[in-house]
């Protein structure tokens, strides 16, 4: 093995990245993300349309960048309904940002011995993270729009590190999707088509994302979801083998949160809401949008 990538291997398994895989920085990704944006899928998500050019170029996000190095870092697979109602399960514990963004700096400082320079992300950065990890052989991409392992399905998060190392590139997996489809028919607002989740439907745009409360038909369609939502990964047959990957326990939910009910989480205001959701990903939202959400909702 080349000696920075086994450097690179040992590094991330010991901070707990269940998967490394490297792409080029150059493949070309096709036109899937400008036409998303071009018909309006982003929904109000302007900020997708303002990262697009180094979307498509990362040499405008590092500057002589050769590889993106993509990770896997597991999150919590058991059910997402609790007492509070359905909140996703990459949402449950502690905001995975501040998490792996130290463990990125690690590794950074791992490749910078040998004289890499780096710039690291997860989820936040204009860096199309479901592309690169397909093609650094991750995964592949489901009808779900997500990607999927062989051993392991879905329940991960993607990080990513542009470098202006040139490591060996690994080679993309065959999509094992085949004639299923149970991920469309689970969607319980149907915002799946043709491998892509058309955020103006999609349930985890709205009770995160949106600034604006949902238009009725998605707002009944909502019953149970607080925060998130996973049906189309529930639907998917490769999350119901049992995962070979130990969970971080900082992603497991709090007793706190679990035995807390909606009406209770819909009095939460100013100092208490941040009191109560500090160190969550919940926290963004705000208590105005967590309100608005319990009150769409059926719980
Ligand atoms: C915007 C966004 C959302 C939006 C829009 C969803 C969407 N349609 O992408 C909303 C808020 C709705 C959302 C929801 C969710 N998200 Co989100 N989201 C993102 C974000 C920030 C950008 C995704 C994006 O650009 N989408 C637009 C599409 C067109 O671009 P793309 O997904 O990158 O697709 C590229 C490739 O996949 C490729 N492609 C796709 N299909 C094909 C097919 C072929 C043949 C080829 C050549 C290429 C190709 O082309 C595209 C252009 O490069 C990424 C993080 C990131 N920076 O990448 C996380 C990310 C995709 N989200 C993630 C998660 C976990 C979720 C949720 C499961 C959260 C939840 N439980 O509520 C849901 C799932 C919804 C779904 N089914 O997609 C994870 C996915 C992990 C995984 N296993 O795949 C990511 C990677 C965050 C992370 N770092 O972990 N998300
Ligand atoms: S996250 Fe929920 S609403 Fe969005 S595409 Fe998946 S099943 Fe549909
Ligand atoms: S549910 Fe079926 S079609 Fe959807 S992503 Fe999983 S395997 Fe692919």
């Amino acid at each position: 093995m080349h000696p920075i990538r086994q450097a690179l291997e040992y590094a991330a398994a010991a901070l707990g990245f269940t998967g490394v895989g490297v792409a080029d920085a150059a493949t070309p990704q096709g036109n899937r993300l400008q036409e998303f944006i071009e018909t309006g899928k982003h929904a109000g998500m302007e900020w997708m349309a303002r990262h697009l050019p180094s979307r498509l170029n990362p040499e405008l996000v590092l500057p002589g960048v050769r590889r993106v190095i993509m990770l896997t870092y597991e999150y919590p697979r058991q059910d997402s309904r609790t007492a509070p109602g359905c909140i996703a399960r990459y949402a449950q514990g502690e905001d995975y940002h501040k998490l792996l963004a130290g463990k990125l700096a690690d590794l950074d400082e791992t490749l910078q011995f040998y004289g890499g320079t780096q710039r690291t992300f997860t989820d936040s950065g204009p860096v199309s993270e479901r592309f690169f990890a397909a093609q650094a052989g991750l995964g592949w991409i489901g009808r779900n729009g997500l990607l999927i392992r062989p051993r392991g399905g879905s329940y991960f998060f993607l990080a990513s590190i542009l470098t202006t190392l040139e490591l060996p590139v690994d080679a993309p997996m065959p999509n094992h999707c085949g004639n299923c489809h149970r991920c469309e028919t689970a969607c319980p607002t149907g915002a799946l088509k043709d491998g892509c989740c058309d955020a103006r439907r999609c349930l985890s745009y709205w009770t995160i994302e949106s600034k604006t409360p949902p238009p009725p038909d998605i707002a009944a369609a909502q019953q149970e979801h607080l925060y998130g939502c996973d049906a189309c990964q529930e639907a998917c047959p490769w999350n119901r083998l049992p995962s070979p990957h130990r969970i971080d326990p900082h992603l497991l939910m709090t007793a706190t949160l679990a035995e807390t009910a909606p009406a209770q989480l819909a009095e939460l205001t100013g100092d208490s809401f941040e009191h109560f959701f500090a160190g969550s990903p919940i926290r963004r939202i705000g208590p105005e949008h967590l309100r608005s959400n319990i009150a769409n909702g059926n719980f």
